[in-house]
Formats: structure tokens, sequence, C-alpha cells
């Protein structure tokens, strides 16, 4: 068997130029989704079904956020009815253990909601981290993200971002709610304090994330573990129902919002 090849600066020259046509693709979407943790690559997923243009910002070179460190390292996590329904549609298995509860493998479940919000046709971008807001003001709104590459983040480098316009910015960052945080001390007249998130209490963290899930500003939603940030709701460990119901509903929301525009 002969294994094709090319000389080293085709390799690098082909790179550089499909990644590069993908990045001026992408600098102008209907939605960006920051993070790729349970609630943003659910996000992704159907919004990009319903015929929008998505890109996800995921700062680390890895899926699924907080999905993978199961609970304590145990590579399970637990899901409640009617959240199996996103599950199944990408294929998951679930196993029930009584009371409309589930229980899944975390890296089967990491696996196919990136390759549903892929298949779907969200583009996913790794490495990137998105460090400010685009706003306007009368009326005051976002309109799009400042990103860096991870690695000059972590690296301390003076480098300035570049910037990737929306119509919708959706804060999927998990319990620090990034984007909405740096929105919230960086927009002038925004006027948002973050309680943050409180101590653990399972069954009715599992109810209000959903339910407070929505619109923060016009242009920018919060998803997931950010909104009870943003609403100082209690925590609910390892327990993924209301993140994958929340992704599903903010979907719905930005949906409605961008089709009566
Ligand atoms: C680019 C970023 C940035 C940034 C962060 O933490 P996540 O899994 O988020 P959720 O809200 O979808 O799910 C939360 C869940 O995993 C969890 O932690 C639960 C249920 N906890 C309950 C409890 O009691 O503890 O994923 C967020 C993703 C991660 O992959 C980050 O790397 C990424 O967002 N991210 N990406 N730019 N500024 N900030």
């Amino acid at each position: 068997m002969r294994v094709k090849s090319l000389p080293e600066n085709e390799i690098t020259r082909i790179i550089i130029d499909h990644a590069c046509r993908d990045w001026i693709e992408n600098t102008s979407v209907d939605v960006v989704v920051v993070g790729a943790g349970p609630s943003g690559m659910t996000a992704a997923r159907y919004l990009a079904r319903k015929g929008f243009k998505v890109v996800l910002f995921e700062r680390r070179l890895s899926f699924g956020g907080g999905i993978g460190g199961g609970g304590m390292l145990f590579h399970r996590a637990v899901l409640g009815e009617p959240a199996d329904e996103v599950l199944r549609e990408a294929g998951v298995k679930l196993t029930p253990v009584g009371g409309g509860i589930y229980v899944v493998d975390v890296a089967e479940m990491i696996a196919k909601l990136a390759s549903s919000a892929i298949d779907a046709g969200a583009k996913i971008i790794m490495g990137v981290t998105v460090d400010d807001v685009i706003f306007r003001d009368n009326p005051l709104r976002v309109e799009g993200v400042c990103i860096q590459w991870s690695a000059v983040q972590i690296a301390g480098l003076h480098v300035d971002p570049i910037f990737v316009r929306s119509k919708a910015v959706i804060d999927a960052t998990g319990h620090d709610a990034e984007v909405i945080s740096v929105a919230a001390r960086k927009v002038p007249n925004l006027r948002l304090e973050l309680p943050g998130e409180r101590s653990a209490f399972s069954e009715l963290s599992e109810q209000v994330v959903v339910e407070k899930t929505g619109k923060v500003i016009d242009g920018l939603y919060a998803t997931g573990m950010a909104v009870a940030a943003v609403h100082g709701l209690p925590r609910m460990g390892p327990i993924f129902g209301s993140m994958l119901l929340s992704g599903k509903k903010i979907a719905d929301i930005v949906e409605s919002d961008l089709r009566s525009k």
C-alpha cells in the first residue's frame, strides 16, 4: 500500500487556505453561541436545524464543557423527562432508572451532542475565546462578539481581538456567564448586576433554570448555568435535563425574535 502525502509547504497552504475561507464565511452570522457545553451544543443544533447560520466558539480544544466530568469524575450523568427527547434525537442510549429519570454515558452524550449540532449545519470552532461584545445604543443592543485565540489569552500576550457580527449572541459559558459578565461591566447603561448562582437545590433548580432561560438585552441571551448566574438560582449538580431543555428553549426564543425583525 502506498500512502499518499504532500510536500510540507503544500500541507500548510491547504490548511491555511481552507481555514481562512471558513473564517471569512463566518465573520457575519445569524447567531454566535459561546461555549460547547450541553446547553450551547443543544442551542446550536436546534438553531441550525431551523435554518439559521450558527457559529459556536469554544475556548478549549474539546467539546462537552462540564459533561465529561460527570459527577465527581464518575462517567455517568442523569437527566429527567422531557429532556430525554433531546438526547434520543441524537441517538444517545438512555437507561431508565425510574420516575422519569435516565442515566447516560458522558462520552456518548458529548460525542452525539456535538455531531448532531454539526450535522444540523452549525459550525463549531475550538480554541477560540470570546472576550468581549460589540454593542450599539439607541436602542441598547449587542451586535456580535470580540474573539481571541485561547492560546494568546493563556500566554498573556497583548494582542487585539477580531470581531464577528451577529443578530444574536447566546452566552452558554456555564457557571461564570462570561459574556454577560463582561457586558455588565463594560456596556454603559446596561445596569445589570449578576448575583451569581446559589447553593444546591436540584429539584428547584432544574425547573427554574429552564423557566428563566431567555433574553438579557436585545441581541444577548442566556442559556444553561449562565441563567443561574444571571438570576441568582441554585445549582443542581450533575443532572443535565435543564441544560438540554434550556438550550432548546433559547433556540425557540432566538428564532422568534429573529423572525419578528
Ligand atoms: C469561549 C467559553 C468561554 C468563553 C467558557 O460549563 P458548561 O458545561 O456550560 P452549560 O451551562 O452548558 O452546562 C453546565 C453543566 O456542564 C454544569 O456545569 C452543571 C449542570 N453544573 C451544575 C453544578 O451544580 O455544578 O460549558 C461551558 C463551555 C465550556 O466548554 C467552556 O470551555 C466554554 O463554555 N467557555 N468558550 N469563550 N469566554 N467561557
